[in-house]
């Protein structure tokens, strides 16, 4: 077997694993699969990986498949990170790590998934036009009444946990798995409400910090590069 390969699927949250791979440092095999045109839904080539054909998937040297992006940044940090900056560096910090990895899933990124559906309701091509001003009033209620409110609870409790850290970072004096699990969150919420240094002055501060990181410049690239490639020839596999 050799290095680590990373099923990508195109415009998704695998970015944050190209990002963990590039502040480890280590080599891997991008595989890049494209979204469906009309549904943004994955290929069904994806579910011959994992049952459920989402990304990011990791095949690692021993053929392993890992899913899931918290899992798969706690395997590679504790599998590949002793030397890195990423490594917690107390018991209380892992926990801590671990903790805001499985907020930034399992309650930050539903949010923005809603939204990100309401928007496809209101303007999508998968609506039928006659239905459009029902769907919009509907795509309004469910962001007025919830989604778009509890983005800002979501960012205002990101920007307090910053604040109360006092670093810069969300856990300890250093980027862990947390800051790479919430770099694919908060650079989804521009989308959806304005992150102003007004409103939010440590996510933006914090995101300014990210984004001025070698590693996050060289995954974008990276993804820029290997899928644009892909579309010129879908069944492209290349080494970024
Ligand atoms: N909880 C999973 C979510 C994976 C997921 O839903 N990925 C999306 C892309 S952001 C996907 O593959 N969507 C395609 C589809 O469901 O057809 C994780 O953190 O990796």
């Amino acid at each position: 077997m050799g290095e680590i390969i990373l099923h990508h699927l195109t415009q998704s949250r695998s970015h944050r694993i190209v990002c963990l791979l590039k502040e480890l440092d280590l080599p891997f095999e991008f595989r890049v699969y494209q979204r469906d045109p009309v549904t943004s839904r994955s290929p069904a080539e994806l579910q011959k990986i994992h049952p459920l054909g989402k990304s990011p998937v990791i095949e690692d040297q021993t053929g392993k498949v890992i899913s899931e992006s918290g899992t798969i940044t706690e395997f590679l940090v504790s599998k590949y990170g002793a030397n890195s900056e990423l490594k917690p560096a107390t018991a209380d910090e892992e926990f801590e790590i671990r903790h805001l990895m499985t907020h930034a899933e399992g309650s930050m990124q539903p949010i923005e998934v809603l939204l990100y559906v309401t928007s496809k309701l209101r303007t999508g091509s998968a609506t039928p036009f006659f239905i459009r001003p029902i769907a919009r009033k509907i795509a309004d209620g469910l962001d007025n009444g919830y989604a778009a409110p509890d983005l800002k609870l979501q960012l205002r409790y990101l920007d307090g946990l910053l604040a109360k850290n006092g670093t810069g970072w969300f856990v300890g004096n250093h980027i862990s798995g947390a800051d790479i699990m919430y770099s694919f969150c908060v650079g989804g919420a521009f989308r959806f409400t304005d992150v102003t240094p007004e409103k939010y002055p440590h996510i933006c501060k914090w995101w300014d910090m990210i984004r001025e990181r070698p590693a996050y410049k060289a995954a974008n690239e990276a993804v820029k590069q290997a899928e644009s490639l892909s579309k010129k020839a879908p069944a492209v596999q290349s080494n970024l």
